[in-house]
């Protein structure tokens, strides 16, 4: 893949914009003047509903599945206790240094049992972004983390996510204040001239190494694939083509306020919800920015940006990928639920095609399998897509506060 890969992955299905134009029928279904705590509010009571049997998604089966006594409840990373963050980081440090399960020879790169994750995500890439099964993938692959922590590293809480609506100034926030309880600081400060990521972005505040908090010092060892950070800060290439040679170099950030200030607002996610009435709609305006707007998905990426965090391919290198890409999919949650009358009709919506760079790959079916390699929790490899339209049924059992 070329280096203007994350471009085209963010902006690849622009042009369906004029297609689907984000026009505003009068539907008494649609409830337009909610806030995002509001919304979020109403998804979580129907999540509710369905499991004590009131409510149907059509796929939860409260009886012999996910019931409310085994429920997970996953919370935004600022909501946590300081011991509950202080075991977060400890699972992650621990999944950063158990070994990898892949064959050296073929990933050299691949130094953990964290980077397993990373060349999973880097080689599933192209078919798991800007297609029907964009969402699912990665509810299932986050899932799949949050299980290797659990499995692996006796993590007893849940997956947090950062709600991208809660904090304006994000370099003071609880999730990179660079605090013992943060996931580490922004970079170190350096002289560096933002970048195009589908607009121009100034640079922010960081741009260098992360020196401050849990993950100072972070050794990255694979990639980059596709950088969009200042080539003059220098990042290294990778020696082998396809991004899995042993490229050690330190964890870069820009944590930058450009998009929570503009495009990520309350009031963002909360139009974004309620003007999408199909899926096919609400995924493209979610991950194609627009002349006037950066898409959620991707200004979440850009928010942290630097090295692997703005990297399509490798961004999961970047331990905050994990909170970002938790409230993607809460947002999806949100989406679903949050219209009692629309819950089981959005649960079982599938739309788009399987390739990003093929606008006219063959289209997804829910019936289709999706794949995690070595990440895989036990017996749960090649799980359906129709299997993660619900967080409470299939494989899951969880909802979002
Ligand atoms: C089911 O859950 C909803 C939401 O929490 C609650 O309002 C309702 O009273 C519950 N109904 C039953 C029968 O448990
Ligand atoms: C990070 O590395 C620098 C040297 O490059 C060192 O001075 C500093 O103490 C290290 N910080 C941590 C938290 O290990
Ligand atoms: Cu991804």
């Amino acid at each position: 893949m070329t280096a203007g890969s994350l471009l085209q992955t963010f902006t690849v299905y622009l042009g369906l914009l004029a297609v689907f134009p984000t026009c505003i029928h009068a539907s008494p279904l649609v409830q337009r003047d909610l806030t995002a705590d509001q919304i979020a509010a109403q998804a979580l009571t129907n999540a509710y509903k369905v499991l004590n049997g009131t409510l149907s998604d059509g796929m939860t089966r409260p009886a012999t599945g996910c019931s409310k006594d085994k429920l997970q409840i996953r919370k935004e990373y600022g909501d946590l206790s300081k011991a509950e963050q202080s075991e977060y980081i400890r699972a992650v440090k621990c999944i950063l240094n158990k070994p990898s399960k892949l064959d050296n020879t073929k990933y050299p790169g691949a130094k953990s049992r964290y980077d397993d994750f990373v060349v999973v995500h880097m080689n599933m890439t192209p078919s798991v972004h800007g297609t029907a099964n964009f969402m699912h993938w990665h509810r299932y692959y986050i899932w799949a983390y949050e299980t290797a922590l659990k499995t692996e590293c006796d993590f007893k809480g849940t997956q947090p996510y950062w709600n991208w609506g809660k904090y304006q100034d994000l370099t003071t926030s609880p999730i990179f204040n660079g605090d013992e309880w943060s996931l580490g600081g922004n970079g170190e400060y350096v002289k560096h001239n933002g970048g195009f990521v589908g607009r121009q972005i100034p640079a922010g505040p960081g741009g260098g190494c992360v020196k401050t908090g849990p993950f100072a010092n972070l050794t990255i060892h694979l990639g980059p694939l596709s950088s969009t950070i200042d080539p003059a800060l220098g990042v290294k290439s990778n020696p082998r083509r396809d991004g899995y040679g042993d490229n050690p170099r330190c964890l870069r950030r820009d944590v930058n306020n450009y998009f929570v200030t503009q495009f990520l607002r309350p009031v963002d996610i909360a139009s974004h919800i309620t003007t999408s009435t199909s899926i096919l709609t609400f995924q493209d305006t979610l991950q194609n920015d627009t002349p006037q707007k950066a898409a959620l998905h991707s200004g979440g990426h850009f928010s942290i940006w630097g090295d692997p965090g703005g990297d399509v391919y490798v961004s999961p290198a970047e331990p905050a990928f994990w909170l970002h890409h938790g409230q993607l999919d809460r947002h999806w949650w949100m989406w679903a639920n949050y219209l009692e009358d629309q819950v089981k009709a959005r649960t079982q919506m599938y739309e788009g095609g399987t390739s990003w760079m093929a606008p006219n790959s063959a289209k997804g079916k829910p019936t289709d399998k999706q794949w995690l390699s070595v990440v895989a929790p036990t017996g749960m490899e090649g799980v359906q897509s129709k299997e993660m339209f619900s967080t409470t049924a299939g494989p899951f059992c969880y909802v979002y506060q």
